[in-house]
């Protein structure tokens, strides 16, 4: 049984989303996922855990086709929708998946999906057919690969149960009280833990209501704020910058009530600065809720509902997450103010890497998940410190790796040697700075860089600066950060 499916039955004609104006019931979602789900089997009983990839825009069909696939028993791989050919060969030939599921009516540039041993699958004919007797699903069984960056080159596919899922949702439910009266607006995007669970499973396991926007655009988000009663909000970071930005310039105080009027509004995926956080209080009223989450983990530490939120710290472990800090030596470390890497255990925490059943030993001790973030605890609260690793950067809320962006330049003739780092930005949180070497004293600059690498990743993978050493900051990582670009400017 899959719980969160289950339970949202009972919602039946209640609304579940608004799309475009349109509003879609909860038992319209079942009833659509039903038939998805029907077609999907054929003439199978159960997919049993077929791993099935699908690439449909943020609207009603992204959720009959997830619930679709799981009611059928299969692996759901939602894959990004700005992802270049070759992210989504990687992608669909790692979960070796033999279907996919495409809208006809999507803007995904369907080319890019004529992929070998590959069907494309259209949801609109996955409509044709009546529903069949669907499987009854243990817990345990494999439900969602989501990819994520980290120290090596190519994404890691991370492999969620049902019973991960439900535990990163039921304690989200609790902790930041959602109720069936809630209305989110949903702009961020679908092949991500923040989207997914946080700001679509979370709203309607409680039988809330979720206007799916599509990507953030200030303007489409205004506009829909001025219809609606939001009442809970979460965004990273870059968005809080940019409604910052077109805040100042936009008179509507009616727009500025509706953000006051809201009874939750949360920040993560990335640091959040302090004079963010003050500069979104002072002009809304509002304390933004910082919380600390990883997809392999769901989210496991947070600034309190009730109670003291503090800027620049992510609060405490969330229910059933153990959470500890460990130095070098493997210790526990248990003094505030001492920097250790944090550890984190409970039931959400995911099954394991897809095929690479070496990695996920080496991701866990004794059954403790190791982030690689760095942290420390103040007065009782967590501190993100940053990353054990230099090659892992964050920006605009998505984890990047540098050895991935390395990768793509050096396939480039002219380029001899690079290395990729993260800088610091006040917008994205970091931008990605390439220091590249040509052969021959070949010219490049960072527009040629860009096109290159356009070609094999997605656009907020994009190198945005070329760096030489006086870009490196002063302090302690500008000095790792030269160790790792060093001899190429020598
Ligand atoms: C785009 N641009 C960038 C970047 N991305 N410039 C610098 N750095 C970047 N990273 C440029 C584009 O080329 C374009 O330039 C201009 O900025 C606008 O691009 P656009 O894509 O339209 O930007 P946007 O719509 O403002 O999008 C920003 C965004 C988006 C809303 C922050 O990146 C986003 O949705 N990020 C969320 C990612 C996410 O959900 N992460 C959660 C991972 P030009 O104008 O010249 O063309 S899950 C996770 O982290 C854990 C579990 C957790 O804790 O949540
Ligand atoms: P991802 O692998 O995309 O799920 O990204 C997870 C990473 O995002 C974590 O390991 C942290 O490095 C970072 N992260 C998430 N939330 C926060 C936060 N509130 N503050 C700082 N870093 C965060």
């Amino acid at each position: 049984m899959i719980e969160i499916l289950e339970r949202t039955k009972d919602f039946k004609h209640k609304t579940a989303l608004l799309v475009e104006g349109k509003e879609i019931t909860y038992s319209y979602l079942h009833s659509q996922s039903d038939l998805i789900a029907s077609c999907l089997l054929g003439d199978k009983e159960d997919l049993y855990e077929e791993p099935i990839a699908f690439l449909i825009e943020p609207d009603d069909k992204y959720i009959y086709t997830l619930w679709g696939i799981w009611k059928a028993g299969g692996m759901a791989i939602p894959l990004s929708l700005s992802a270049k050919k070759e992210e989504l060969e990687y992608c669909i030939s790692d979960t070796k998946a033999k279907r996919i599921i495409c809208s006809k009516t999507s803007k995904v540039n369907k080319s890019l999906l004529k992929i070998k041993n590959l069907d494309l699958v259209f949801i609109e004919d996955l409509h044709l057919k009546e529903i069949r007797k669907l499987p009854d699903l243990d817990s345990e069984r494999k439900a969602m690969v989501l990819y994520t960056s980290g120290t090596t080159s190519r994404p890691k596919g991370v492999v969620s149960s049902h019973k991960n899922i439900f535990s990163q949702i039921v304690v989200l439910v609790e902790a930041w009280q959602w109720e069936k009266e809630d209305h989110i607006p949903l702009f961020l995007p679908l092949h991500h833990i923040h989207g997914i669970i946080n700001s679509l499973l979370c709203p309607l396991y409680q039988g809330a209501k979720v206007t799916m926007l599509g990507s953030f655009n200030f303007k489409k988000l205004s506009e829909e704020m001025m219809k609606n009663d939001f009442s809970v909000f979460t965004a990273v970071p870059t968005v809080y910058f940019s409604l910052l930005e077109n805040l100042k310039k936009n008179t509507n105080r009616e727009l500025i009530k509706r953000f006051k009027k809201m009874r939750l509004m949360m920040s993560g995926s990335a640091a959040l600065a302090p004079e963010m956080h003050k500069k979104w209080q002072d002009l809304t009223g509002q304390e933004i809720l910082e919380r600390y989450g990883m997809t392999e983990i769901g989210m496991a530490l947070s600034n309190p509902y009730k109670g003291k939120r503090r800027p620049g710290f992510v609060g405490t472990p969330l229910p059933k997450v153990e959470v500890r800090l460990e130095d070098e030596n493997g210790k526990e470390i248990n003094a505030e103010g001492v920097a250790g890497e944090v550890l984190i255990k409970g039931p959400q925490v995911f099954k394991e890497y897809l095929n690479q059943p070496q990695k996920t030993k080496d991701s866990f001790t004794d059954s403790w998940f190791r982030t690689g973030d760095v942290a420390s605890i103040e007065e009782g609260y967590f501190k993100i410190l940053g990353r054990d690793s230099i090659d892992i950067i964050k920006t605009g809320g998505y984890k990047i790796s540098a050895l991935e962006i390395e990768d793509a330049l050096l396939k480039n003739k002219k380029i001899k040697e690079c290395a990729v780092i993260a800088i610091d930005d006040v917008k994205w949180g970091e931008i990605i700075g390439a220091a590249i070497v040509t052969k021959d004293k070949e010219e490049l600059n960072l527009g040629e860089v860009q096109e290159w690498c356009n070609k094999y990743l997605s656009d907020y993978k994009l190198p945005r600066k070329l760096l030489n050493m006086d870009d490196l900051p002063k302090n302690s990582m500008g000095k790792i950060m030269k160790t790792k670009i060093k001899g190429l400017f020598s």
